[in-house]
């Protein structure tokens, strides 16, 4: 046997040892959903595992410039990249102040390692406190983020080390189960979304590789295929302000109820992640409402955030400038007539991709959840080669299915 089988449904050394579930668990009834493993706090270590020799573990201050540079620098050289190496995320520094900072963060869930001598940084891993509802429970959970290890020191298990380290610090905080997204497959994922992508400069896209030209088509027919208006059609459409966080934070509870697992967010959450303080240099997050003109009523949210992925071979052009779909919600899915639901929404999308082509946006993004098969194809989104794992920590449940899946079904 070559040792590639062994790296395929992997024996994965580390993650049998973890309060998961295992992927033989998945076809077998669950039984009733809830934690995995009790924890003893008491038993829980009160120091940090020894760490390699040549390296220190460090807590990063973030609210200190310099260190927020020092994790954005560590990121944008050595974070998350395309299987051919094409692309990799370049999280701003206003987009990690976003991220990490969110309401009830602590500064001990920002986890480093630094190389004694040099006192580089060389890894990173990170938590926030969330509220995730699992069907019908809620958990107090922390969102595990921005693993990363320095590229030189890869395959040496050092993020194994990590992943404890960042564990024992919730444990010690009272908090047992956590949340995580991967783009590789792991013991066990709750579920599994496709990425999608929708060109807004369709042109841009093909030049960095991004695009393919189909072979019955031509550049002038594909950048005629992605035109869009020049403004929105939905009628009442606006910027968000703080005056609508409570009725947006109201339409989106009752939208998101409707889902199997889903964020709770209190008042303070929607103001920080949907709602940007209007001083901030590089946005990060826009959102949209609805007014009915009559009512006065907000009727319809959407918003999406910017992510920047660097090119890394062209010399033409630096980064494509990406807008990921976030959250929406619309009173159409409460009325009667179910079938109101689908035309709104794309109405709003296609609202949301003319209103970030306008923002120079290059690419929009959207993965298979909430209701978003319901408007990917017709608003011209692909399928693309990502698929997102969701995981769960020390939790079993029910496997939640991921919408369509085109590649799949191919
Ligand atoms: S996913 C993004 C992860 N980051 C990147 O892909 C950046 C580029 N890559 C790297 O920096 C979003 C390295 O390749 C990393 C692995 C650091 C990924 N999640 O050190 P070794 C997140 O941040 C397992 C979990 O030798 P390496 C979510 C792998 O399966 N595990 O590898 C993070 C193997 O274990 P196995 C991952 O390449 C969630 C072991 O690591 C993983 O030098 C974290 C190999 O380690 C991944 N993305 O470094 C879990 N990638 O058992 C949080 C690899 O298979 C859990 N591995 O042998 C919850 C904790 C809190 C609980 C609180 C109650």
């Amino acid at each position: 046997p070559t040792g590639k089988n062994k790296a395929d449904m992997g024996s994965h050394a580390f993650w049998k040892t973890q309060p998961v579930l295992k992927f033989d668990e998945l076809g077998q009834p669950i039984g009733e959903e809830g934690p995995i493993k009790k924890i003893n706090v008491d038993e829980v270590g009160k120091e940090p595992s020894a760490m390699y020799p040549g390296f220190e573990w460090v807590t990063m201050d973030l609210e200190e410039e310099h260190q927020l540079e020092e994790v954005f620098e560590l990121l944008t050289g050595h974070y998350v990249e395309d299987d051919e190496a094409m692309f990799r995320f370049n999280y701003s520094k206003s987009f990690l102040n976003w991220a990490l900072k969110a309401p009830g963060w602590r500064k001990e869930w920002h986890v480093g390692v630094r190389a004694s001598g040099s006192k580089k940084l060389v890894a990173f891993i990170s938590g926030i406190p969330v509220e995730l509802r699992v069907r019908k429970k809620v958990l107090h959970c922390s969102e595990i983020n921005f693993l990363c290890v320095h590229k030189k020191l890869r395959s040496k298990r050092l993020a194994p080390v990590l992943i404890k380290e960042i564990t024992r610090r919730c444990y010690l905080a009272g908090i047992f189960q956590a949340i995580y997204t991967a783009g590789v497959l792991l013991p066990t994922p709750i579920s599994t979304c496709r990425y999608f992508h929708r060109a807004l400069n369709w042109e841009k896209l093909y030049e960095v590789g991004f695009s393919p030209l189909p072979s019955n088509s031509t550049k002038l027919r594909q950048i005629t295929k992605f035109r869009l208006p020049d403004t929105t059609s939905t009628e009442g459409l606006r910027l968000m302000e703080v005056k609508d966080i409570d009725s947006v934070l109201g339409l989106l509870k009752r939208y998101l109820a409707r889902l199997d697992m889903a964020q709770v967010y209190t008042r303070e959450e929607v103001e920080h992640w949907l709602l940007e303080s209007e001083d901030s240099k590089d946005q990060v997050v826009w959102s949209y409402v609805v007014e009915d003109p009559k009512t006065k009523k907000i009727t319809d949210y959407f918003s999406y955030y910017r992510l920047e992925s660097t090119v890394i071979g062209s010399k033409k052009h630096k980064t494509v400038n990406a807008a990921y779909l976030f959250y929406y919600a619309t009173e159409t899915a409460f009325q009667k007539d179910k079938s109101l639901l689908k035309p709104r929404l794309n109405a709003l999308v296609k609202d949301a991709l003319t209103l970030a082509k306008k923002a120079n946006f290059d690419v929009f993004n959207a993965l298979t959840l909430m209701d978003n098969p319901m408007f990917l194809e017709e608003q011209k989104f692909g399928a693309g080669d990502g698929q997102l794992h969701y995981y769960l920590y020390n939790y079993r449940a029910t496997p939640i299915p991921g919408g369509i899946d085109t590649k799949n079904l191919a």
